[in-house]
């Protein structure tokens, strides 16, 4: 296949301290059809919903969780610096949380700078350096109260040593980007030698128990351009379900069979998640991927039977592990927050390996619905477990039916506060002289066709408005091709494929006009494909209908039976005791309901409130109104019950 130009598009916010990012994610000439990520610092968000989340991050999340990180994390690595005897604190792989933190913080100091921070930063690393053992070995759970060699690898099946040393690998690549130091990628390229030293072919065979490492080895192959970074994450990979050398995981860890024969998504969520990450990673570095029709069998088996309507995944507490197949509970979902943010991380990647909007509108549905309801509004309360539905008193939320500011493995808000100043970096992607929009978030970006920049501006309220305007400035008449996602949603499917419908099953077409003329447009991949000669001023301006719809499931998921949920756009609402007069689980929508969706401005930053009919029974079944509100806006007025699923007349 021929290679495509370099593409480029521009800072917009301000020069990191180094410009690496480009390589880490993989920023390279791709075959025609193919795409590359944008980096998060090169698009400003302007957009409300999303700015007000980086900003709480900022402001609220990481002070929050740094302090948090005070009362033992940082003492673990302090503990050992100080070589004082002290007994480890918490759990055995809480030294990731902290390396998820300052990968947050990172991120956020590179789109806003704040020394201050950064020096508290500073001081942790400190801490961190000390810890480390003088062969490259860092671990602060096998460091207390004493440093035993004799105790380390032993339990690699349970303990986190390699998961830890990979998030350590993304925290440093993340600070070295953000502010050009390199003492904490200094302790990681030693930690990571001395893994080297140990693992390989001819050397110790085993797996992480919890994949991370695999993916975090290619971001650094991506910056050291070492070959045996990403040999070392085939190998772990490889190895995966080999029996041959070792003894297995099982399920669990997807390590029950090589990898290759992997078609269902078994087991712990999170850790099947990172390793799809690593998986497409490894394909995207390979001329002939290996691993590209596997991931896609798990994308299919996923998406048609194990996915949450909020884009959850993961229906079980037991072992935060998947169901089987249809198996999709609503009140004991666990459907977990790192769960989703990988699911999010898993799709973009397939998408960059296959650029079809079907991987986007995955990643839509996560971010508004389960991802969004994740972080409490204040930005400093979490939940690790997002159910469907509560009666308000099962403790769903390790031991709490409400949000938490912390957890004892505190796994989720961490990956929250990394996850979240990045999210720029779903917008848009660009491939041989043309440029996706994927995501309607109202944002700057300035780019480069052909050698022109092209500065795109996105105005929208989405998706609480339904129309979205970009205005396209090239400093000259420059041809190149735009391609708008038209989502799932509104080509009559709640979610890519058949788990979940539209009871009314219409049609709602999407109108696309360029400077005020409406355009006819041809649909490849789940994109509308606009090629013309780009003037100055150009205008697109693009309505997607948003009715509410009532989504049905796929009959065998039966904890829907006779259920129905309201959709409108990519969000899915729930209803709230505060809200309604009638019980929650006594709800119910006619299937010819008239549904209104009208914006209140003061509620949680301003959102849509649906509301229609049901019948009161204990009024002998007289009509009156009920309302629903956003998923993500859920459980702050108070622990009560709420339902996604509404039953059906
Ligand atoms: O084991 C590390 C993390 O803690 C997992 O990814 C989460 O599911 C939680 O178990
Ligand atoms: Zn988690």
């Amino acid at each position: 296949m021929e290679q495509g130009n370099t593409i480029k598009t521009n800072p917009i916010i301000q020069l990191p301290a180094v410009d690496i990012w480009p390589e880490i994610v993989q920023i390279k000439p791709k075959p025609d059809g193919l795409a590359n990520t944008v980096p998060f610092w090169h698009v400003e968000i302007t957009d409300r919903f999303w700015a007000n989340r980086i900003n709480t991050n900022r402001i609220v999340t990481i002070p929050s969780v740094l302090e948090k990180c005070r009362q033992g994390r940082i003492a673990n690595f302090a503990n050992v610096a100080a070589n004082n005897n002290a007994d480890f604190i918490g759990i055995f792989y809480d030294d990731s949380d902290l390396y998820k933190v300052i990968e947050g913080i990172a991120y956020s100091l590179t789109i806003h700078p704040d020394p201050k921070l950064e020096n508290t930063v500073d001081d942790i690393i400190d801490e961190i350096a000390g810890a480390q053992w003088s062969d490259g070995y860092l671990n602060t759970y096998y460091s207390l109260p004493d440093k035993n060699p004799e105790n380390r690898w032993t339990d690699l099946e349970h303990k986190h040593e390699l998961y830890c040393a990979g998030h350590l690998i993304e925290a440093a690549i993340g600070y070295y980007h953000a502010t050009g130091k390199t003492k904490l990628l200094d302790v990681a390229s030693k930690f990571i030698s001395f893994i080297h030293s140990v693992f390989g072919k001819d050397k110790k065979i085993g797996v992480p128990g919890h994949q991370e490492l695999e993916l975090a080895l290619i971001k650094l192959y991506r910056l050291k351009k070492d070959k045996k970074h990403l040999e070392l994450a085939k190998f772990f990979l490889e190895e995966r379900g080999n029996n041959k050398n070792r003894k297995t995981y099982g399920t669990y860890a997807q390590d029950h069979k090589p990898i290759t024969e992997q078609t269902e998504a078994v087991g712990h969520t999170v850790r099947a998640m990172y390793m799809y990450c690593a998986m497409a990673d490894v394909d995207a570095e390979s001329p002939a991927p290996r691993y590209h029709k596997t991931l896609i069998a798990l994308w299919e088996n996923i998406v048609t039977k194990k996915m949450y309507i909020t884009g959850g995944i993961g229906s079980r507490h037991e072992m935060e592990s998947f169901g089987v197949d249809y198996e999709l509970p609503n009140k004991s979902a666990y459907s977990e927050t790192c769960a989703a943010i990988g699911n999010i991380m898993w799709n973009h990647r397939m998408f960059l390996l296959e650029p079809n909007a079907r991987y986007i509108d995955i990643i839509e549905t996560t971010l508004y619905n389960i991802f969004a309801a994740s972080t409490a509004i204040s930005g400093d309360k979490f939940f690790y477990v997002n159910p469907l539905e509560s009666d308000g008193k099962f403790l769903f939320n390790k031991n709490s039916a409400t949000h938490q500011t912390w957890f004892d493995c505190s796994c989720c808000p961490t990956n929250i506060v990394r996850f979240v100043p990045k999210i720029a970096e779903y917008i848009y992607a660009l491939g041989k002289n043309e440029l996706f929009i994927n995501l309607y978030i109202a944002s700057k970006i300035n780019t480069e066709f052909s050698g022109q920049k092209v500065n795109f501006t996105m105005a929208t309220d989405y998706p609480t408005d339904e129309n979205i305007q970009i205005n396209v400035e090239p400093e000259s008449e420059t041809k190149f091709t735009i391609k708008l996602r038209i989502p799932c949603w509104s080509q009559n499917s709640p979610l890519p494929e058949d788990l979940y419908r539209y009871l009314d099953n219409q049609n709602h077409d999407v109108t696309i006009s360029i400077n005020g003329q409406i355009i006819d447009y041809q649909i490849k991949n789940g994109y509308a494909i606009i090629s013309r000669i780009w003037c100055k001023g150009d205008r697109i301006e693009m309505t997607i209908p948003m009715p509410v719809r009532l989504v049905l499931a796929h009959e065998k998921a039966i904890d829907n039976h006779q259920k129905v949920a309201l959709q409108r756009g990519p969000i899915v609402y729930c209803v709230e005791e505060i809200d309604n007069i009638v019980p929650v689980s006594k709800i119910t929508i006619s299937k010819d309901a008239v549904l209104e969706a009208k914006f209140h401005k003061d509620l949680f930053n301003g959102l849509n409130v649906i509301s229609g009919n049901t019948q009161n029974p204990a009024d002998n079944n007289k009509t009156c109104k009920f309302a629903a509100i956003p998923y993500y806006a859920w459980a702050h007025r108070g622990t009560g019950q709420m339902t996604v699923w509404l039953n059906r007349d």
